[in-house]
């Protein structure tokens, strides 16, 4: 049993009220509850420096649009560094950064605190994602109007793998993402719907011939939709084994 621990996560943004239902619901609302995760959010425009507490202006150069100014996020985020606790990872979300993939996830997911800074479509000064962040993550090849979105959706994945959060202990393992794969397909009452059955060999009671039957349905699924996520090199020696036997097309 891995020892109990709390991670910090700061959230810094101009719309603090996008997250307070997600909080409180799921896995998320979950894991805070339990303590196992510490979410905090702070509102950049309090860290703005005028009193009309301006965050953002127009781009130098010009063009459509306004951008974050540097002052404010740079400030927060040395006022951040500075509370006690764990010196954290500072991430901003852009889809700018690098395509965010389940094996980051579970790296991060070790991490003790993290600084989530949810840019805005248009931009934020480049010199805030240059020197003051240590890596910038996208959620996928779209636009979001700003990072709040894509700051759910990776807590909502960081937070489902600190083992303590989950329900069940181990259903985490099971999943074939893990491995790089699709999920087989998952069957429950009743056995027969609207005429459609399920699969005979789930209920053959032999739990070898479902595992491998269910790395079969993986593996085929995988190729299938999302051949870009098979890396053979990556493959253990048995799905490597039944990628080779699968049939060609089916
Ligand atoms: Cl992290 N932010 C924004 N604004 N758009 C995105 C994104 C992030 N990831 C994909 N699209």
């Amino acid at each position: 049993m891995a020892s109990p621990r709390v991670m910090t996560v700061d959230i810094l943004t101009l719309f603090p009220g996008y997250f307070s239902s997600p909080m409180g619901e799921g896995i998320l609302g979950r894991g805070v509850e339990d303590g196992r995760v510490r979410i905090r959010i702070f509102n950049l425009r309090d860290f703005a420096e005028d009193r009309h507490r301006t965050v953002d202006d127009r781009p130098f150069g010009g063009g459509a649009g306004m951008v974050l100014k540097p002052e404010p996020v740079c400030r927060a985020l040395t006022w951040l560094k500075g509370l006690p606790g764990p010196s954290p990872r500072v991430i901003l979300l852009t889809p700018q950064g690098a395509p965010l993939k389940q094996s980051r996830v579970k790296e991060l997911a070790l991490c003790h605190r993290i600084i989530l800074i949810c840019g805005r479509y248009e931009g934020i000064d480049e010199r805030i994602a240059d020197f003051f962040c240590d890596e910038q993550i996208s959620i996928g090849d779209y636009v979001l109007s700003g990072g709040e979105p894509a700051a759910l959706v990776f807590l909502d994945a960081l937070i489902r793998l600190i083992p303590e959060v989950m329900g069940c202990a181990d259903s985490g393992k099971e999943e074939s993402f893990e491995e790089g794969l699709l999920e087989y397909p998952q069957y429950t009452r009743p056995r027969n719907f609207k005429g459609h059955g399920v699969p005979e060999i789930l209920f053959s009671g032999d739990h070898e011939k479902i595992r491998v039957w269910r790395r079969r349905q993986a593996l085929s699924k995988t190729i299938k939709r999302r051949p870009d996520l098979i890396e053979e090199e990556r493959l253990s020696p048995e799905n490597r084994k039944i990628l080779m036997k699968l049939p060609k097309k089916d």
